[in-house]
């Protein structure tokens, strides 16, 4: 095999490099990316996409955005990483920028979105222990049946989902789950003295775009506070404008005791993770008690407050809002159009999904394979649902562009 120099890859080449040799966990759309640009994506062959997946909302400010990129580049030639041995300049200015911007004492850097859900997990038992008074080793965790927290083993030690958890247990103990949008049945689970903490996805991105009713977050918020219950959302997919409003939370106005970031967050630069909270929870964790290599490394701090303060220039969140609402209204026309191949269509702001029935032997699956023929990249999930949440950046010309896409494509079928 020749040697891969700067030389260009085929698409055939690049498949074949990434099925010999790296593992096989992933089952991408046939598809060989190389550079991205807002709400485009170019393959290898030159041929442009509108990416409607938004690297599962990383680049709600659009790939590679300029002001990102360069708060970066600039950073990457001073300092990147000190371990937090000692402290630096890019620190502690993050953290202040973060914690206003979002109303905590405190944030806990960290870097992937799992780390981050381990972090607050962590946090929860600590302060259940410390704080509330729970028995040592038994606090339990309310989790939501088909959350998606990421892949460590004690995030789907919580996942309902076989193919997360199939052969990795022995599992975390000192979690339960409860129904997803039903507040009666968790009213009856934190009762419960033991439990630490009531974990949830505002708007369940895995699962299928699974929005709850009105209020629903508010009831268990209340709930939680009834009871000295944390409630802790991940807002990882679901947060920074994705949904029409700066968190999901905003839509029932509850201000989470524990709030999770990542993805956007670093607007697909660079991973980035954050746990806000304020001291009464965030300082029962010590020195020496948590932490990270690359943890709120200077990188990660510069690439962050660029991400976050192109989300408010920009006024992306408004955009969300306001195109989210033209994207469900057009799905909603092409399903009633089309009823016998698409179930329902549902979302809040650009975070929209549209369920097909199969039928004749066509899945999900191969609408994207028609989509992707159309110059649009949209992934399915769970078989049948189709996730349509691209770079909060789009236009309306682009988006309805992208509607006409989805409208021609969903007619073939
Ligand atoms: C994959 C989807 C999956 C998340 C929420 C935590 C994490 C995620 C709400 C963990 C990550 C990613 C992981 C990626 C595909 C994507 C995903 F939901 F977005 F579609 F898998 F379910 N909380 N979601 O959505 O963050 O550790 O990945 O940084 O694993 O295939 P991470």
């Amino acid at each position: 095999m020749e040697t891969i120099t700067n030389k260009k890859i085929s698409a055939e080449q690049a498949i074949e490099l990434e099925d010999k040799y790296g593992a096989h966990n992933y089952h991408p759309l046939p598809v060989v990316l190389e550079r991205g640009e807002g709400v485009y994506v170019w393959d290898v062959d030159g041929k442009k996409y509108f990416d409607f997946l938004a690297a599962y909302s990383a680049v709600n400010q659009g790939h590679c955005h300029p002001k990102i990129v360069s708060a970066l580049t600039e950073q990457a030639q001073k300092l990147t990483l000190t371990s937090r041995a000692f402290y630096n300049d890019s620190l502690g200015e993050y953290e202040k920028f973060v914690t206003s911007y979002f109303g905590y004492d405190k944030v806990l850097p960290m870097n992937t979105g799992a780390e981050g859900v381990e972090t607050a997990l962590k946090l929860a038992r600590k302060w259940a222990y410390e704080k509330k008074g729970v028995a040592e080793n038994e606090a339990v965790v309310i989790v939501c049946k088909n959350n998606f927290h990421g892949r460590t083993i004690s995030i789907v030690s919580a996942s309902s989902d076989p193919d997360a958890r199939t052969n990795f247990g022995p599992f975390t103990p000192g979690i339960v789950s409860v129904e997803y949008n039903d507040a009666a049945a968790l009213a009856e689970l934190v009762k419960n003295k033991n439990v630490a903490a009531f974990l949830v996805e505002p708007v369940q991105g895995e699962a299928g775009v699974i929005v709850p009713d009105e209020g629903y977050l508010k009831k268990c918020y209340e709930l939680c506070k009834e009871n000295n219950v944390l409630f802790i959302a991940d807002e990882i997919q679901s947060g920074l404008g994705r949904t029409g409003k700066l968190l999901a939370c905003d839509y029932d106005g509850v201000h989470p005791d524990i709030l999770i970031l990542g993805k956007a967050l670093a607007g697909g630069v660079y991973p980035v993770s954050a746990v806000l909270a304020n001291d009464e929870i965030m300082l029962c964790i010590k020195p020496g008690q948590h932490g990270s290599t690359y943890g709120g490394n200077p990188l990660a701090c510069k690439v962050a407050i660029a991400a976050l303060t192109v989300l408010k220039e920009e006024k992306l969140v408004e955009n969300s809002e306001r195109l989210g609402k033209v994207l469900l209204n057009e799905l909603k026309a092409i399903q009633a159009s089309y009823p016998d191949l698409i179930k329902t269509v549902r979302g809040k702001g650009l975070f929209c999904a549209m369920v097909i029935n199969e039928r004749n032997g066509k899945n999900a699956w191969d609408v994207c394979i028609e989509l992707l023929k159309n110059g649009l990249l949209a992934k399915p999930t769970h078989g049948d649902i189709i996730r349509f949440a691209p770079p909060l950046v789009i236009t309306e010309a682009q988006l309805m562009e992208c509607v006409s896409i989805i409208r021609k494509v969903v007619k073939m079928f």
